[in-house]
């Protein structure tokens, strides 16, 4: 008919071959995520992804690279039309970039999962826990408040990644109504975060919702949480790599979920009418004892055999029991968690018994000391 453009396609008849206009492809929607590198931004970037979006995630200056968690879902840029994940540099101590970002992103939905987030560790850098998971969470804040200011029409959802660790030595189940008693410099930093995002909902009518998650673990998990610390070791004892395990406190109880999970719940926040805060858990709660009796059984093994009590993975302060009751994020949500204790233990084990296997290839081969521990 003459009019073709570069979206029309032909389609074959029985009569003729005719021109028609390309379906319209909706613009796919942006997401900004920092924490990128971390367990949860893995997770989340690959359900973003899946569901169509544009992720772009902020990622730390460190002399080594450190997108070891991304890097199967890494396409590189130059091939535009597939790399639909992008990282760039920021970081939440640095105010300015955040804002430059925001601006140059144009992202429907902000997801702030950046945080200095080992609680130990926060006993020994407490001013920079609290300028990253506290300060770093009002930049953010501010920065999508000014952008939006500044660009009327626009709308960004936010989404502030807080922690169980906020109700500290307050007795289970903790939902969203139980006050929050925080039992370390990380903790009251994510308490000073949860109500910065209560505070731009209510002053600037902001779309900001507080996810409060229990802990949750995977294969993914940082090497130095005590799940992720019990599963590696385990590995390796059952290679010969290794022999002995230091830990603390065996009798805190933690309500551990799946990460995988736990992400889709941050996503469904998002995607509700009105934001809120909820309390995102498995419901149910077991001690470190219980999760060493649950791996090391699970291999044939008696942990008793292997794990030393060391002093030093004891904390000033400490959280002994925390169960969720997650009762408003599984109505209003619609949200559960579809993996259990028992298979999110095995999960672990399984995967860090095969890493531990290609390790004692290379041990055996000469490559690596064994005293090299993770
Ligand atoms: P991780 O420790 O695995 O990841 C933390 C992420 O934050 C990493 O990407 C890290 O980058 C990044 N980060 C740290 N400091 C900065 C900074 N100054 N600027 C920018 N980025 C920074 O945490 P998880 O994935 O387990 O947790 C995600 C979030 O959820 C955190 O805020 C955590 O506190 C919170 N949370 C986690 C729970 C859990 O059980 N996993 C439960 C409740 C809340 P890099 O890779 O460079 O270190
Ligand atoms: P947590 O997780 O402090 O709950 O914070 P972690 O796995 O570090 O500790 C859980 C419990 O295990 C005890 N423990 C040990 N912990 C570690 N790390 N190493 C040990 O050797 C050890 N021995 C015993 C701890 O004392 C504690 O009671 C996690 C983080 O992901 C936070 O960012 C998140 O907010 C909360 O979960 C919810």
């Amino acid at each position: 008919n003459g009019n073709h453009t570069d979206n029309d396609y032909e389609v074959a008849t029985e009569q003729s071959i005719i021109s028609v206009p390309a379906p319209i492809r909706p613009p796919r929607r942006v997401a900004l995520v920092t924490g990128i590198t971390g367990q949860d931004g893995s997770y989340l970037t690959e359900l973003l992804l899946s569901k169509g979006y544009e992720v772009h995630g902020l990622i730390r200056r460190s002399s080594n690279f450190n997108t070891q968690r991304l890097d199967h879902i890494y396409v590189d840029p130059h091939h535009a039309d597939k790399a639909f994940m992008r990282l760039h540099y920021g970081d939440l101590s640095d105010a300015s970039s955040l804002r430059r970002w925001v601006d140059e992103i144009l992202p429907d939905e902000v997801y702030n999962l950046a945080a200095q987030s080992h609680v130990a560790v926060s006993f020994e850098v407490p001013d920079y826990t609290a300028d990253v998971v506290a300060t770093g969470a009002l930049r953010l804040l501010e920065a999508v408040r000014t952008h939006l200011a500044s660009h009327p029409g626009r709308a960004i959802r936010y989404y502030q990644a807080g922690s169980s660790e906020m109700y500290g030595s307050t007795p289970p189940p903790q939902s969203e109504t139980t006050p929050f008693h925080p039992r370390s410099p990380y903790a009251a930093a994510k308490c000073a975060a949860h109500w910065y995002t209560v505070n731009y909902r209510e002053a600037y009518g902001l779309f900001a919702c507080n996810g409060i998650l229990f802990n949750h673990e995977s294969p993914r998990r940082g090497e130095n949480f005590v799940t992720r610390k019990i599963t590696r070791a385990l590995g390796r004892i059952r290679v010969g790599l290794q022999s002995k395990l230091f830990l603390g406190n065996l009798s805190a109880s933690r309500d551990w979920g799946f990460a995988g999970d736990y992400v889709e719940a941050m996503w469904r926040m998002l995607q509700q009418e009105q934001p809120d805060d909820y309390v995102v858990a498995t419901e149910e709660s077991h001690t470190v004892e219980e999760f060493l009796d649950a791996s090391f059984g699970y291999l044939g093994l008696d942990w008793k055999d292997h794990v030393v009590i060391d002093k030093r993975y004891f904390r000033p302060a400490e959280v002994d029991n925390l169960r969720g009751d997650s009762t408003k994020a599984r109505r209003v949500l619609g949200w559960k968690p579809k993996v259990g204790f028992q298979e999110l233990v095995r999960m672990m084990v399984d995967q860090d018994l095969e890493l531990a296997k290609r390790e004692k290839v290379l041990v055996d081969a000469g490559f690596k000391d064994p005293k090299q521990q993770p």
